[in-house]
């Protein structure tokens, strides 16, 4: 198990990969990670580019994660912030920290110089050593919209919003009719992404967002079909367990685009790489092993095991089994 290409997002991919590689620190030490990770969720506020997943997977990888968020750093505070918002501008609902936004200013500095989003991430990671390569899906900005099912506030019905408005002033509780991913038609994989799932012996679709994390990843022209010839076997994991989301309000992106909010439902979605989907394998929770025989008849080979990520122990074990699953 020499490459292990990750599709990720941010909380639930970014504590995944960190189990994944502590259990190949202990077993398969010249295996090499690689995250390729969602840039849906990125904007410009207040001047500055901002991208939520990366800056998740690199904080949490890298050991500068506020670990009962899952996104930001530790001890933060928020003095600039309230600077901005006294001047009336910023999102007020959106939570900028002082040493986030160093990450954000050094970022923006880089990309206004003309690098590209990758060499901008391959530079933060010299700081962060996240012990995994990480790449944007896209160099070019995907970002991902709703679209509202009624007025709210000062948006009307019809209108697209930043997901990230969605997600965080709404907590995802207001209706929208579908998910718009602007720029998709100008984009392509960024340099690497397609070679790192072609190229490796195991890709692994952790437990993310299916819809805005992996399912944007999978939208990247190029993505899908890479994941289709490639060599290596696909292993998801799923984000629910019991019916529900683990974690954040994946059930109200699984609602908006017609998915039961269940572990089969949602390996069912992805498909079977034999029927042209994005699974060869799938796996769920021990409380969910009445969808296994489901799952099997459509062609995906599943297994049941614990899939609460509770600490490092129990998030390695998930890797294990994910990479047992890939082998059987
Ligand atoms: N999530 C929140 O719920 N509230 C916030 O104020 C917030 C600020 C924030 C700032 C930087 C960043 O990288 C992430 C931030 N997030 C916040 C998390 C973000 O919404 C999620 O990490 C992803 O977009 C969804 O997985």
């Amino acid at each position: 198990m020499k490459n292990i290409t990750v599709l990720a997002g941010g909380v639930g991919g970014a504590r995944f990969t960190r189990g994944l590689l502590a259990h190949l620190a202990r077993t398969d030490p010249g295996a090499a990670v690689t995250v390729v990770v969602n840039t849906g969720d990125d904007m410009w506020l207040d001047g500055l580019r901002i991208c939520p997943d990366l800056d998740t997977v690199m904080y949490t990888l890298g050991g500068g994660i506020n670990e009962e968020q899952g996104w930001g750093r530790p001890d933060e505070s928020r003095r600039a912030a309230a600077e901005i918002s006294a001047y009336g501008r910023g999102w007020s609902w959106f939570t900028l920290g002082d040493l986030d936004l160093a990450t954000h200013i050094v970022r923006t500095d880089l990309l206004r110089s003309g690098s590209t989003l990758s060499e901008v991430t391959e530079f933060l990671c010299r700081r962060w050593k996240p012990g995994a390569r990480l790449l944007p899906m896209s160099d070019q900005p995907v970002e991902t919209h709703v679209r509202l099912a009624r007025d709210v506030d000062e948006h009307r019905a019809g209108e697209l919003m930043h997901f990230e408005e969605w997600w965080v002033r709404y907590r995802a509780g207001i209706p929208v009719t579908e998910f718009v991913q602007v720029g998709l038609a100008d984009a392509v994989a960024a340099p690497g992404v397609v070679e790192a799932i072609e190229r490796a012996d195991l890709v692994i679709l952790p437990p993310s967002n299916p819809v805005v994390s992996v399912g944007t990843i999978t939208a990247v022209p190029g993505i899908r079909s890479a994941l289709s010839s490639t060599d290596a076997r696909v292993v998801g994991v799923s984000p629910i367990i019991g019916g529900a989301a683990v974690r954040g309000m994946a059930d109200a992106c699984l609602h908006t685009i017609g998915v039961e909010t269940s572990a089969s439902a949602v390996g069912l979605h992805y498909g079977a790489r034999a029927a042209g989907g994005l699974l060869d394998a799938w796996l769920v929770d021990e409380t969910d092993a009445t969808a296994l025989p489901a799952l099997a008849a459509a062609g995906i080979r599943a297994a049941a095991v614990p899939l609460w990520m509770r600490d490092d122990a129990s998030t390695a074990a998930m890797a294990a089994a994910a990479i047992s699953l890939a082998r059987a």
